[in-house]
């Protein structure tokens, strides 16, 4: 492959490995992710060998291994369980190896961070609950433990129920799966027969989201439940502005810029130069109203709309070009 003029070792000569890991690639976000790493990867020369997730932590571990023999010269994992990565992504740093860990809690110096906010992303979509709805009602709550964004979300959850007394979590429930959405539809419907009562959904993961709403629909109460959610694609926004959809409000980022970032972070450290240990991507508050004021129906035109979605000055430098996307 041809080498990046003005750039550093080793871009300069172009063809460098970089590996990224997935934990999860099934979804719009995950799909989104990727491209934008890729499309990142592209701009840069790199030679960029995506392994498929299925949730599988031994297979996530394999592939780790597999990058180290394959001559990756950084890897990025993207979620995954860290107990079960600890000692394969050492051997890799041990062989002189860079690793980026986006969403998944490395505990390691050497690794820096990548996240979205997930705090300040769990604010916007939950002010926007207590906006609608007052600070007294009846929620159900989506939730798995032990994937690092959804723990970080769900220390908001529990910081704005103890501020407000008047929010009863009147359920929680929630699967992780390569078919989350249809998982969560079953189990969100048992809630709802069993919890009439449910007014707000807090689904901070777009497929938990659309699991949600499908059962809302199928139960025809899309009139007495609000879903509040993270994540964004041109499918949520179809399906948030579609009428009498009770999906209203998402706070998220543009998961492709999120998967640039990885790899400049990837790259940055291949060329020597220094790199937060934290990097974050920061998130916008996309409510339906907006979307439908605005006419947007896809992830370009709402790209459009808010500059700050489409771009992140997060870990870049004049060598690197610009991803397409
Ligand atoms: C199962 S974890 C799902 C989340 O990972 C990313 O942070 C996305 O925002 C998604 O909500």
């Amino acid at each position: 492959a041809a080498g990046l003029t003005g750039a550093p070792a080793p871009f300069d000569k172009g063809g460098v490995k970089i590996a990224l890991i997935s934990y999860i690639s099934a979804g719009d976000f995950f799909q989104a992710y990727q491209a934008g790493a890729q499309s990142q990867a592209k701009a840069l020369g790199v030679d960029l060998q995506i392994f498929p997730g299925r949730q599988n932590a031994a297979e996530q571990r394999e592939q780790i291994l597999q990058a180290i023999n394959l001559g990756a010269k950084a890897i990025v994992i993207d979620h995954g369980q860290p107990e079960a990565l600890s000692d394969v992504v050492q051997q890799a740093l041990d062989k002189g190896i860079k690793v980026v860990a986006f969403d998944v809690n490395l505990n390691n110096p050497k690794i820096p961070q990548v996240e979205q906010s997930d705090h300040r992303l769990a604010e916007l979509t939950l002010q926007q609950a207590l906006k609608d709805n007052g600070t007294s009602f009846k929620a159900g709550y989506v939730y798995v433990a032990g994937f690092a964004p959804l723990d970080r979300r769900n220390e908001i959850w529990e910081k704005v129920k103890a501020e407000n007394k008047g929010i009863t979590e009147t359920a929680r429930f929630g699967t992780v799966s390569d078919t989350t959405a249809t998982a969560t539809a079953d189990q969100a419907k048992a809630v709802f027969r069993a919890n009439p009562d449910i007014t707000v959904v807090f689904a901070p993961y777009d497929e938990f989201a659309r699991g949600v709403k499908l059962a809302v629909n199928d139960l025809g109460i899309a009139d007495k439940v609000k879903i509040y959610s993270a994540d964004i694609s041109t499918a949520d926004i179809q399906e948030i502005t579609e009428k009498g959809s009770p999906w209203v409000a998402t706070a998220a980022t543009n998961p492709a810029v999120v998967g640039a970032v990885s790899i400049r972070a990837a790259a940055l450290q291949l060329a020597g130069e220094s790199v937060p240990h934290q990097i974050v991507v920061d998130p916008v508050l996309v409510t339906q109203k907006d979307l439908r004021e605005a006419g947007v129906n896809t992830i370009e035109e709402l790209a459009k709309k808010i500059p700050a979605f489409s771009t992140s000055t997060a870990v870049t430098a004049s060598w690197i070009p610009s991803a397409a996307f």
